[in-house]
């Protein structure tokens, strides 16, 4: 196991809204969409723009110093630097976003590399079940292996052709379009993969332990 970063970054007022949202149930509309029926998921609305969202530490990690360590329940540990990274065959993909406070946007861009091709150089041991993510800035978050291995879900650098920004996670954060976008770490600085489920930030916060969109899986039932 990666060690966790000592501390969680303070509250901040967007991260306090965040925690009442959850337990007033606030954009709830009790209608259930399938993605395969409706592009836009229920209860969200398109903007052009790209919001910046995170718990209000944007960490500065150069592509010189970032690290991205993988193990837990894995065959190959990794270790990689930025070199390492980019050595690999790259994937580029589009796709869409979803975030849990309504917001979505279309056809984004992406290029790194795709989690299966990760997945087939650490190649997981037959009784892993989850992945934890974990950021520089202190956030974690969770998913179970199944969705972390999605066809389009990827580790990227870039979008649209540009290095990630450093408030969008730069320089390499996780991409999962088909959860909301909580479940898709930036600043990513190791992945862990196990056995039983660990919830994180937000999950542990009055989040959903999964996030589908479709479903509406903003909060958690209890
Ligand atoms: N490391 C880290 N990753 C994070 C977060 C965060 O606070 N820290 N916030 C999550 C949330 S709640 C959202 S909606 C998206 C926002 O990504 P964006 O700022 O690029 O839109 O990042 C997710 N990943
Ligand atoms: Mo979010």
């Amino acid at each position: 196991m990666v060690d966790l970063p000592p501390d969680i970054p303070p509250d901040s007022k967007l991260t306090r809204s965040k925690r009442r949202w959850a337990d007033e149930g606030k954009f709830l509309t009790g209608h259930d969409a399938r993605p395969e029926a409706e592009r836009l998921p229920p209860g969200q609305h398109l903007v052009r723009d790209w919001p910046v969202l995170d718990l209000g530490v944007t960490p500065n990690v150069p592509r010189e110093r970032w690290t991205l360590d993988v193990d837990g329940a894995v065959a190959n540990r990794l270790h990689w630097r930025w070199h390492d990274f980019q050595a690999l065959k790259q994937d580029t993909l589009v796709s869409d976003m979803h975030c849990v406070t309504t917001w979505s946007r279309y056809d984004n861009r992406w290029q790194g590399i795709t989690t299966r091709r990760l997945l087939d150089i650490v190649e997981p041991a037959d009784e892993a079940r989850y992945v934890v993510l974990q950021s520089s800035d202190g956030y974690t978050t969770n998913l179970p292996l199944a969705d972390f291995a999605a066809a389009d879900a990827m580790i990227v650098h870039s979008w649209e052709g540009k290095p990630l920004t450093r408030d969008h996670g730069g320089p390499v954060r996780l991409i999962v379009p088909h959860l909301y976008l909580w479940k898709s770490a930036k600043w990513l600085n190791a992945i862990t993969l196990r056995t039983d489920d660990h919830p994180g930030f937000w999950e542990t916060r009055g989040y959903h332990d999964r996030g589908d969109p479709w479903r509406e899986q903003r909060y958690s039932e209890d």
